[in-house]
């Protein structure tokens, strides 16, 4: 079984598991303490980011996107796959154009609202304005559809969510009361069911070498 290395609250690592959990790829889960790296991810040099996997054949998937891209291609849930990741290429392309907003440019604002202490150069509500301009843009869309492309789930929601959760959850108080309805009850269809508390974010203890693997997801 490929071996999946991953920390519980990392947002990237989320939306690996997210994937695999609905595609039905079973991984060798590790559960990775990030001050005490086990020497078997140290040792594969290079990169030592979560999540990462190392499938049977011995080859690495070093980033989240590709280890969401091996399950698409590896699932025998062919159907489900169509539609998270449309074969059409334009579709793909809107997909990408999403997710490297996410990752390119709102998680900068988003690092820095969540520690604003440890960026002096604005305050804490000049980086989550920074920030709520993609909020804007995904309330949005969402108010057109249930989710970011249409009315079926896509990769863009399930890459972005786990960043939208976190964004929540520095101000708790003030997510909730913020004009954000659609980006809201979107957020909540993700991390309000059994399938994300009970099987994504289980908790384990961290993964040393020598110790047992554990075989994730926990349900089909
Ligand atoms: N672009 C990477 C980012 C992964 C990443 O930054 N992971 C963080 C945890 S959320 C990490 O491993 N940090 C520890 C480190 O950089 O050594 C991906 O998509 O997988």
């Amino acid at each position: 079984m490929p071996i999946l290395y991953s920390f519980r609250r990392c947002p990237y690592a989320i939306r690996a598991r997210y994937v695999l959990a609905l595609l039905g790829c079973d991984v060798l889960l590790r559960e990775v303490d990030l001050k005490s790296k086990p020497s078997a991810l140290l040792a594969l040099g290079g990169r030592t980011t979560v999540p990462q996997m190392i499938d049977e054949q011995g080859e690495r998937y070093p980033e989240s996107m590709d280890i969401m891209l091996w399950a698409l291609k590896q699932t025998a849930r062919k159907e489900l796959a169509e539609l998270l990741w449309p074969s059409p290429g334009v579709r793909q392309t809107k997909i990408n154009t999403w997710i490297s907003y996410n990752d390119n440019q709102f998680k900068y604002w988003l690092d820095r609202y969540k520690y604003a202490d440890r960026y002096p150069d604005k305050t804490e509500l000049e980086y989550r304005q920074r920030a709520e301009v993609f909020m804007k843009r995904l309330n949005n869309r969402l108010s057109l559809h249930k989710y970011l492309l249409g009315d079926d789930m896509s990769l863009a929601d399930i890459a972005i969510f786990p960043f939208i959760r976190q964004f929540s959850n520095v101000d708790k108080n003030w997510f909730e009361t913020s004009e954000y309805d659609n980006l809201k009850l979107w957020l909540d269809s993700f991390v309000n069911d059994d399938f994300f508390n009970d099987v994504i974010m289980k908790k384990l203890p961290s993964w040393q070498n020598g110790q047992a693997d554990v075989v994730f997801p926990f349900c089909q």
